[in-house]
């Protein structure tokens, strides 16, 4: 990625943050050398990523992204611009693109491997693959704060997920104030009619303190018996309902043993991250074993023969084994 003068590109993630480990692994498949880019820590547990220097980056407020050189070869002299990717699957496959079979990986005397698949019908495939695992109803962030009852609530709001949640809402608090100074600084209003720049960060860090307030009254006995119900039944319906559905769809679609076959391709990457999280809030280990301490969460029965194949051979992977163990250990750190 490096070439000539030009910066390197730049990983904005978090050592625990799930989809971070998307690119991470990506960019260990691929082979790419750890002097090729630079990682940059934004600390999602302490709404580092609401901050407005980030916002400037991604304004989703969302890790991973990756901000890579371009070079803009019109103008005075050759001017280096930035170009911002903002989510994992956009991020993979520029890094699947930006190099190519003919260049040498890092790990091995193979040429890096082509993770896109090669035809239209792998290419379906692997989008469906990806949209399962991406559905908001099957969130792996969303799975690590929900409870099923009050116990399970009140030992998480005592752990990692109650600190995270109020850590998230002084920052929000503090960003929203001087989001709002900063719009009431800046009253010129677009020439379109639409709101200013400075507009739209208060919206956004007012629409996110609103959500985090909500979950931060249930985790702190603030939201009323009926709500704190309502959160118990969406909670139990993730594991029984809408995870069995995801296990079971994936089961059919997964070729076997990675998901498209006998090559790890990009949606394997989506879907192991994805897999080990889960494993690690039902409190099982990044390896061999993961699958039994997640099945009774889910339901026996559930993760059928291919998904059990998949897993087998992933935690086997090197790249498994220098991002996603690591990883997995870090958020059973927190969680
Ligand atoms: N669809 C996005 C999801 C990214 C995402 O939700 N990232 C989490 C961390 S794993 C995040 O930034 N959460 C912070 C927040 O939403 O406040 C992607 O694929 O990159």
């Amino acid at each position: 990625m490096t070439d000539g003068n030009l910066p390197k590109a730049i990983l904005y993630s978090w050592p625990t943050s799930v989809w971070s480990t998307v690119p991470r692994l990506c960019l260990y498949e691929k082979g790419y050398s750890e002097d090729e880019y630079v990682v940059r820590y934004v600390d999602i547990t302490k709404g580092e990523n609401f901050a407005p220097s980030y916002l400037k980056i991604n304004m989703n407020g969302t890790i991973p992204t990756l901000v890579v050189p371009t070079i803009e070869t019109t103008g005075s002299g050759v001017d280096t611009r930035y170009r911002s990717l903002r989510d994992t699957v956009t991020i993979c496959d520029f890094l699947d693109h930006a190099r190519s079979s003919s260049s040498a990986s890092l790990h091995t005397d193979k040429p890096a491997p082509t993770l896109a698949p090669a035809t239209i019908e792998g290419k379906a495939l692997s989008d469906a693959i990806v949209a399962i695992i991406h559905q908001t109803t099957v969130d792996p962030n969303f799975v690590a704060l929900s409870a099923r009852d009050k116990k399970e609530l009140a030992n998480k709001a005592a752990d990692g997920p109650g600190r995270s949640l109020s850590l998230r809402r002084e920052a929000l608090r503090r960003y929203l104030e001087e989001a709002k100074q900063a719009a009431t600084e800046n009253t010129v209003a677009p020439k379109d009619g639409g709101l200013t720049y400075e507009q739209k960060i208060v919206n956004f860090i007012e629409d996110k303190l609103q959500s985090n307030e909500h979950i931060w009254s249930l985790y702190n006995g603030q939201a009323g018996e009926e709500n704190e119900k309502a959160f118990f039944d969406i909670s139990t319906q993730t594991w029984t309902e809408a995870l069995p559905d995801a296990f079971s769809k994936l089961e059919t679609a997964i070729r076997g043993p990675y998901a498209l076959g006998d090559q790890v391709s990009l949606a394997d990457l989506h879907a192991i991250s994805w897999l080990t999280r889960l494993v690690s809030i039902a409190g099982g280990e990044a390896d061999a074993t993961g699958l039994d301490t997640l099945e009774p969460y889910v339901g026996k029965g559930t993760l059928g023969p291919k998904l059990r194949k998949f897993w087998d051979v992933w935690v086997e992977r090197e790249s498994y084994k220098k991002v996603l163990v690591p990883a997995t250990a870090a958020f059973a750190h927190m969680r």
